[in-house]
């Protein structure tokens, strides 16, 4: 009897001591899985928390829908986590929440899409691309790429594929794609709809383009899974992706620098997802009571294409296949 009741009491204690060491619960409201960058994305955040001594993961995947996005954080709320990472799956229909989540005093850390009300509710820190620039760095390499085959002064019809509607990826690539092509009056959009970053829309929509445009020349799109899916249409088509169709993503996945490599695609701008040590550093910040800048942090992104050397100003293109081996996602 007294053997049971001492193993009785190790066991509560072990539990005990368990629950006081995983007690900073860290919850994370991740949009869903519609793209190869939001897999590395949450892998990367995962493994940061799940790695990290004294910290529980409590993780909600929306599947790219705000009303469960919002069911999550007001479960985060309920449970009493202590800290939340979010990026929403649109830029706006946030504030009500987010301000909850600011009445209870849960110190909250946007990463990625930021919401358009991120200058009225409390955050601890902000992470994410910059998404105009990225936008720019497209239309700008692809205006650059042409100039150099001799094209520069040709009629080149393009047409942009973009992201989910209202993301704030969206939003600003999109303001940075028709800014870019201010500088290249020979380049015109015939086309622009969603793909909504997923590469079976993307396929989807290539196909239908393909059908009603006579002259495609540059795709534009707004991650590279859409890009992949649009090659895959323009092979069924007969054309040959890379050459008659010139293709630009964006996020440089491990995917799209194989489709370069293989000629299949032109090139891909980055838009880092690796955002693990940037979340373990801000909230190893909020546990020592230490301030943090509200400034939007900007990770450094680069170019990268079939042969490097296209320059853009803010920085110069990349030879994916000299750096394919040493890519992390
Ligand atoms: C960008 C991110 C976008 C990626 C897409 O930071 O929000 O969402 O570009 C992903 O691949 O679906």
């Amino acid at each position: 009897m007294k053997k049971l009741l001492a193993l009785a009491l190790a066991v509560v204690m072990l539990m005990s001591v368990a629950s006081a060491l995983a007690e900073y619960k860290v919850a994370f409201s991740q949009i869903g899985q519609e793209s190869d960058w939001r897999t590395a994305n949450t892998d990367s955040i995962k493994a940061a928390i799940e790695g990290h001594e004294g910290w529980e993961l409590i993780y909600d995947d929306a599947q790219q829908k705000q009303e469960n996005q919002i069911k999550a954080l007001r479960n985060f709320i309920t449970q009493g986590v202590d800290v939340i990472l979010f990026t929403g799956v649109v830029s706006t229909g946030w504030e009500e929440v987010l301000k909850e989540v600011n009445d209870e005093e849960i110190p909250l850390i946007l990463v990625d899409r930021m919401p358009d009300c991120m200058d009225q509710i409390e955050y601890a820190a902000a992470f994410g691309g910059d998404f105009v620039e990225e936008g720019r760095r497209q239309t700008a390499w692809a205006g650059e790429y042409l100039k150099s085959i001799g094209r520069g002064e040709e009629e080149i019809n393009v047409v942009i594929m973009e992201g989910t509607t209202g993301a704030d990826a969206q939003v600003g690539r999109t303001k940075g794609n028709l800014a870019g092509l201010e500088a290249y009056p020979n380049l015109k959009v015939v086309a622009q709809q969603s793909g909504n970053f997923t590469r079976a829309e993307g396929q989807a929509l290539m196909e239908s383009w393909l059908k009603s445009i006579d002259k495609i020349d540059v795709l534009i799109a707004q991650n590279d899974d859409m890009a992949l899916g649009a090659i895959d249409a323009i092979k069924a088509a007969g054309k040959v992706p890379g050459k008659d169709i010139i293709i630009v993503g964006c996020d440089s996945v491990k995917a799209a620098f194989d489709a370069i490599v293989a000629g299949e695609m032109n090139a891909t701008i980055e838009c880092t997802p690796l955002y693990g040590p940037f979340v373990v550093n801000a909230v190893e910040k909020l546990q020592a009571g230490e301030a943090m800048s509200k400034t939007l942090v900007h990770p450094e992104e680069g170019v990268y294409d079939m042969d490097g050397g296209i320059d853009l100003g803010t920085v110069v293109s990349v030879k994916a296949a000299d750096v394919i081996d040493e890519r992390q996602y």
